[in-house]
């Protein structure tokens, strides 16, 4: 009889961590698909397990690769998906049909949130979630990756939400959705780029084990399976210049506004023309926070396979 594989499948690297409780993070594709320019984007892919891996956890980067969901990728399917030729970018949604039809592509936070959870992992690290867009009354484009979370209990670490949205309006919608959010070292809410995006955060901790603490309060509470968010700054010394963001930030959105883009290409529009204009200050900024939250992000993982 035919058998389906698992869904995702993971690597043997991954199910040994899992079956002895040791310490795990789920990292996701799309940044590296869609987010970075190539050939940096692979290089970036396997810094960021190194960097997972230096902190004493394991790295379980999520992706589709022809019509099979994966937790752990091999080399040689890291560069599937760094290649860019015919991968999608796979919210979600999008996963049924990918599976279905032998489709490759990279998973957005909502879909590698999702399979992160399906596996029995934890703790993910990202760079910056998706969020609510600045022409939201217009276009109504919010990211799926908030609707997902407030569904999925995961501990996602971030630099907050991409500045190119509309920040206070993606920190009301996780009010509203009931999705918790903390500050790690930090009482402001960080800009992903910026350090700091001016919008307040109700609370703050100091240290991994604070977190593990507010996961197993979750866990000890019941009630809806809700993420939460582990809101985690770029340093000072790394951010991108708040002035040549604000300016270079109007500019793209002019641009995205005049070509008329929209749905799943607008983020990756606006990353990109960030990188242009900024001659590449924006994609050093944007890697020093996601090589700061996948640090974090391991240990937390740490931390909270202390407490299995
Ligand atoms: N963070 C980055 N670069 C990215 C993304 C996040 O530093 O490219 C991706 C994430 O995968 C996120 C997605 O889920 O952008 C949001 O896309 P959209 O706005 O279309 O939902
Ligand atoms: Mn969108």
């Amino acid at each position: 009889m035919h058998t389906s594989p698992e869904i995702p499948v993971l690597s043997e690297e991954v199910r040994e961590a899992l079956d002895r409780r040791r310490p795990v993070v789920a990292l996701e594709s799309t940044i590296i698909a869609h987010g970075l320019p190539r050939p940096r984007n692979l290089a970036v892919g396997t810094e960021l397990e190194a960097l997972v891996r230096a902190e004493g956890a394991v790295p379980a980067t999520i992706a589709v690769v022809d019509g099979v969901a994966y937790a752990g990728l091999d080399k040689a399917r890291l560069e599937r998906i760094a290649g860019g030729e015919g991968v999608r970018k796979l919210g979600h949604r999008d996963l049924a049909p990918a599976l279905a039809t032998g489709a490759t592509g990279a998973t957005t936070v909502s879909a590698t949130a999702f399979l992160a959870a399906r596996a029995g992992l934890r703790v993910f690290a990202t760079g910056g979630l998706g969020g609510v867009h600045r022409e939201y009354a217009q276009t109504q484009d919010e990211s799926a990756d908030l609707a997902l979370l407030a569904r999925t209990r995961i501990t996602v670490v971030c630099a907050g939400v991409k500045s190119i949205l509309d920040v206070p309006a993606t920190l009301q919608r996780l009010e509203t959705l009931g999705v918790g959010v903390i500050g790690y070292g930090t009482e402001r809410f960080p800009g992903f780029y910026l350090a700091s995006s001016g919008e307040p955060v109700d609370w703050t901790v100091h240290h991994p084990a604070e977190v593990a603490a507010v996961m197993a309060a979750q866990d000890a509470l019941g009630g809806p399976e809700s993420a939460l968010l582990v809101a985690n700054p770029v340093a000072q010394a790394q951010q991108l210049d708040p002035d040549l963001h604000d300016r270079v930030l109007a500019e793209a959105l002019e641009e995205c506004h005049a070509r008329g883009i929209t749905g799943q290409a607008v983020t990756p529009f606006l990353l990109g023309f960030l990188v242009r204009a900024t001659g590449g200050a924006s994609l050093e900024a944007n890697l020093a926070a996601v090589r700061g939250n996948v640090a974090l992000g391991a240990r937390i993982a740490g931390a909270w396979a202390a407490r299995q």
